[in-house]
């Protein structure tokens, strides 16, 4: 059976376009396709000639004009509030959150074909909207899910390389080690040893990062079932797209737990160029390294407690209030239960944000599949207590920029509600979903020849020195 999302919500979006300028580069060449071109290859062959004339033109026209003032706060303050990257695939709005390629979480939830009617969108349709900046129709996406099928098969050293761990390091480091293995499939590294023409890098880029994202969830799977499934492996179901394959391979066949997956690689995977691990991977792939070893890197940033590993962190916190307070535990318990973390030194995981300030629309959307699948869940209201508890605490100290609760604050107990109860895995799950927009990206980086990276830094003394000067 086939889904069609409708496509009126396109056309308002369109109007709504032409009133904000935000929004109108974005959404300008977004649009229905039509059925016939299935093949993503060729409409991004299409594609990258106008895109590479728009940046050589706005270079041209515009290449002097200056987009703001750097302060030494932003040179000290982990370069916050600085435009320093050219990111397509999605823009973060501080208010509003994240926008893939001009359409808002909710808005792809209407709009990207699903598995069911009614059902949340397929990642595949995610991925090709980033790509092209076009809604798939459901048979691109079925052709792309086949895509990615046919080329999910794991190189057997991959798996011996992630054996010659102790099954006891953290599911990260034998998932990242697991990417490395990868690597030595590269298609680009193999073109570039031959001389390739750099007007063609993108096309073995885009070969690597459709065979890593396929391969991606065999990985992550395997490593699931190595540490916490006595090493039984699951093999891939032909039938299935690949979040209901990813999620039937570590173990679930529940038809919601695979929905549910549907919607964390959809919403994990873009949060526009300056995150950690975004930032790191296009760092990284600026020196011409293949998307294996650019995602490698990136991987090792989100498994940072600030970045993508605070998804376990909120798990294993919430396990610490059952376990000192109770399920059942008061709002006033809860608060000191907040108090005591903050008073011991450490953050709240969950809550805050580099550049949102509001409530992130990824916890909100995890928040309204709660509420429509596992409404009683205990963990699920205690997620919902502290919804209500932490803000007004995280103001009250005064230094908090944005109080809210961010991704991370929701995802845990939706898994742990199926099953995935192993909060050290969550942050594969994350990595899995990441490499979408990396890659995605990354496909885009080459095609618009972007430049090495390379941002000057300054000493203490330079800068002291520069503001005494500043100041005469
Ligand atoms: N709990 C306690 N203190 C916090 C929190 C929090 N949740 N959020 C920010 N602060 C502190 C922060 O540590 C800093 O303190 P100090 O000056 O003593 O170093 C101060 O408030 C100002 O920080 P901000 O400017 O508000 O936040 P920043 O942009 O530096 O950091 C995070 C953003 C996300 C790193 C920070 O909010 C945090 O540590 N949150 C908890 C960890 C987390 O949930 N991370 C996941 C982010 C999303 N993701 O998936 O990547
Ligand atoms: C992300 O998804 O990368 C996080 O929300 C962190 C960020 O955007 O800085």
């Amino acid at each position: 059976m086939v889904f069609y999302r409708s496509v009126s919500l396109l056309s308002k979006l369109r109007s709504r376009a032409v009133q904000q300028p935000g929004l109108r580069n974005s959404v300008r060449w977004l649009q229905v396709q039509t059925s016939s071109d299935i093949d993503l290859h060729s409409q991004l062959k299409e594609l990258i000639p106008e895109q590479q004339e728009r940046l050589k033109k706005l270079k041209s026209e515009h290449g002097k004009v200056q987009l703001g003032n750097i302060t030494v706060d932003m040179v000290l303050g982990g370069m916050r509030g600085m435009t320093g990257l050219l990111w397509e695939t999605s823009l973060l709005d501080p208010e509003e959150g994240i926008r893939f390629r001009g359409l808002s979480i909710p808005e792809c939830q209407k709009l990207l074909p699903a598995a069911k009617p009614d059902g949340e969108p397929l990642p595949e349709g995610l991925l090709w909207l980033l790509l092209t900046g076009k809604v798939p129709t459901k048979e691109q996406v079925d052709a792309l899910s086949k895509e990615l099928r046919n080329r999910a098969t794991v190189p057997d050293h991959v798996y011996k390389t992630i054996d010659a761990l102790p099954v006891t390091a953290h599911p990260m480091t034998q998932f990242a080690t697991g990417v490395m293995a990868l690597q030595v499939q590269s298609e680009f590294q193999k073109a570039y040893e031959k001389g390739i023409h750099k007007s063609k890098y993108w096309e073995p880029t885009y070969e690597d990062s459709l065979s890593l994202i396929a391969q991606l969830p065999i990985v992550a799977s395997y490593v699931y079932r190595r540490i916490y499934k006595n090493g039984q492996v699951i093999p891939m179901d032909h039938s299935l797209d690949y979040g209901g394959n990813f999620a039937q391979m570590l173990g679930f066949d529940n038809p919601s737990m695979q929905e549910l997956m549907r919607l964390y690689v959809t919403i994990h995977s873009d949060h526009e160029g300056g995150n950690v691990s975004a930032h790191t991977g296009h760092l990284v792939a600026s020196a011409l390294s293949d998307p294996y070893l650019s995602f490698a890197a990136a991987l090792n940033g989100l498994a940072g407690p600030l970045h993508g590993l605070a998804n376990q962190e909120v798990l294993l916190w919430i396990k610490s209030v059952v376990e000192e307070c109770g399920e059942n535990v008061s709002k006033e318990h809860l608060k000191d239960y907040v108090w005591k973390t903050l008073n011991s030194g450490k953050v709240v995981p969950g809550f805050g944000h580099g550049v949102l300030r509001k409530t992130d629309p990824r916890y909100t959307c995890q928040r309204e599949f709660a509420l429509k699948h596992l409404p009683d869940d205990p963990l699920f209201k205690l997620v919902s207590n502290l919804y209500q508890v932490v803000p007004p605490i995280l103001l009250e100290l005064g230094k908090v920029k944005n109080p809210w609760p961010n991704v991370d604050a929701h995802s845990g107990v939706l898994l742990n509600h199926y099953g995935l109860t192993e909060a050290r895995y969550y942050t594969v799950l994350f990595g899995v979903s990441r490499a979408i927009g990396i890659c995605a990206q990354l496909i885009w980086d080459r095609a618009l020849g972007l430049p090495l990276e390379r941002p000057k830094s300054v000493t203490m003394e330079w800068l002291e020195n520069y503001c005494k000067k500043a100041a005469t």
